[in-house]
């Protein structure tokens, strides 16, 4: 059999998350409008015939403010060691700068290297090839350059036949059949957690985390008790919302999309609370699982 393992790292939404979901046909990655949405890694596993591959998705890789910051930078960079294949996504619609050289510096020569090129929907051709002239210039190693549109499935059979020229001869490195390396809990919390960014405006993601405090599988139904945690007490007022008109929808959203998820009836409380200044508190953020 062929496997591999190959992490998909980039700078923060450009598309990492929505092109892994891509590659495995299905949803497993949480996708919002916002950076910094995955926080930790998460492995997908894809399997055909001939061959099973241990996809890696990261966190964006950004300037940190904060120490979950550092964190999620440090979880996207470990992936890019001990494996097969590194997937550089790039967003095609934003001019080459100071972040995407840094990126490149931290890359090993030595691992077969495939940038691709998406939001390729967004681009003119001129954009496309100063793009491509900009990787030319600053990489000294070869590597292959794919465009894509993930959104619109534009090149995704590509990269996963680019990426097959790569896998080596071996044994699963999971049981066949096996999705991913979370658990359901884990799956809860960035479900929760994705509806509640859908919510909100720019200035709260950051901010939000959630923690699964009861997950309890009934005869009739899944019974799962999660709580939001957010820095200031004017955060918690708009996570609720009036008369807890958004903190209600927020949990509607969550509770179908975990219903579909699990194939099961759910029911879902969701509670608030402010933990001032968690995501730069050590103890908080292994509390919540980020270290
Ligand atoms: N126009 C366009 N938008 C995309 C494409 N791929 C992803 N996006 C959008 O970019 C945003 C960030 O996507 P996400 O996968 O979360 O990025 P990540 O932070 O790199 O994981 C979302 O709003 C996606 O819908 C694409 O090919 N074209
Ligand atoms: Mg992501």
């Amino acid at each position: 059999m062929k496997v591999g393992f190959v992490t998909i790292i980039g700078r923060s939404n450009v598309g990492k998350s929505t092109i892994l979901n891509a590659l495995l046909n299905k949803s497993l990655a949480i996708v919002t409008d916002k950076p910094q949405t995955t926080r930790e890694n998460l492995r997908g596993l894809y399997e055909d015939e001939h061959s099973q591959i241990v996809f890696i998705d990261t966190p964006g890789v950004h300037k940190p403010h904060h120490e979950l910051g550092k964190v999620m930078n440090k979880s996207a960079f470990a992936s890019l060691s001990e494996v097969e294949v590194i997937v550089l996504v790039v967003d095609a619609s934003k001019r080459f700068g100071e972040g995407d050289r840094f990126l490149l510096g931290k890359l090993d020569p030595k691992t077969p290297l495939i940038i691709v090129l998406n939001k390729i929907d967004l681009v003119t051709i001129t954009q496309v090839m100063k793009l491509k002239e900009e990787y030319q210039k600053h990489l000294s190693f070869p590597y292959t350059l794919l465009e894509m549109s993930a959104i619109r499935l534009f090149n995704v059979n590509e990269l996963l036949e680019e990426i097959k020229k790569h896998l080596v001869e071996g044994l699963p490195f999971y049981p066949l059949g096996s999705e991913t390396d979370r658990d359901e809990f884990f799956f809860a919390k960035e479900i929760v957690r994705q509806q509640a960014l859908l919510q909100l405006r720019e200035e709260i993601p950051h901010q939000l985390a959630v923690i699964i405090e009861k997950y309890t599988k009934k005869a009739k139904a899944v019974v799962i008790e999660a709580l939001i945690i957010v820095e200031k007490p004017s955060h918690k007022a708009i996570v609720i919302g009036k008369e807890g008109k958004r903190l209600k929808q927020i949990g509607t959203n969550a509770r179908l999309l975990l219903e579909k998820r699990l194939k099961e009836r759910v029911h879902l409380t969701l509670h608030v609370i402010v933990k001032k200044d968690w995501f730069n508190n050590p103890r908080l953020l292994k509390e919540y699982g980020y270290y």
